[in-house]
């Protein structure tokens, strides 16, 4: 399968070192269309090919079989990204941490949306390798 992982960029990389993890997880049996979302020397203020970005990402949002968010960091990206790939009709699943951050309710509220809720790193990717592995 071709997977779209998404997580925080801009909105901060505070969890960056996880979504690497999940990515090398999910990489043992599919391909991941976004492997520098986990990329932790990735620039976030770099301010040019803002264009590129967005063009390259929704190519793939429409490609892809499945997009997988991590969505404890809050993220105006991943909730446009999320957006877009409904509107694709494509299967998405969000992972959070309930007790590090509360889901926005346009998320938790949309019943197309596959909800994962997690507390240590151990259990996201048990949580991963259950689903994909
Ligand atoms: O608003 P955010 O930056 O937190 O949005 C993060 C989401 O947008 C991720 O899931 C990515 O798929 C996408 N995204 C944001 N920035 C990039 C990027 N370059 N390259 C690819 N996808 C991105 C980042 C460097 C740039 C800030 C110069």
């Amino acid at each position: 399968m071709k997977i779209y992982f998404a997580g925080s960029i801009r909105g901060g990389r505070q969890d960056a070192e996880l979504y690497r993890k999940v990515i090398a997880v999910l990489k043992e049996k599919h391909q991941v269309l976004t492997e520098h979302v986990g990329d932790l020397s990735l620039s976030t203020v770099e301010d040019k090919g803002d264009k590129a970005i967005y063009e390259q990402d929704t190519a793939w949002l429409r490609e892809c079989d499945v997009v997988v968010a991590e969505c404890t960091q809050v993220s105006l990206g991943v909730g446009y990204e999320l957006a877009y790939a409904e509107a694709h009709d494509k299967e998405v699943h969000i992972f959070y941490r309930p007790q590090a951050a509360q889901l926005s309710a346009m998320l938790a509220g949309n019943e197309r949306f596959h909800i994962h809720r997690y507390a240590e790193e151990e259990e996201l990717l048990a949580q991963i390798r259950t689903l994909w592995g």
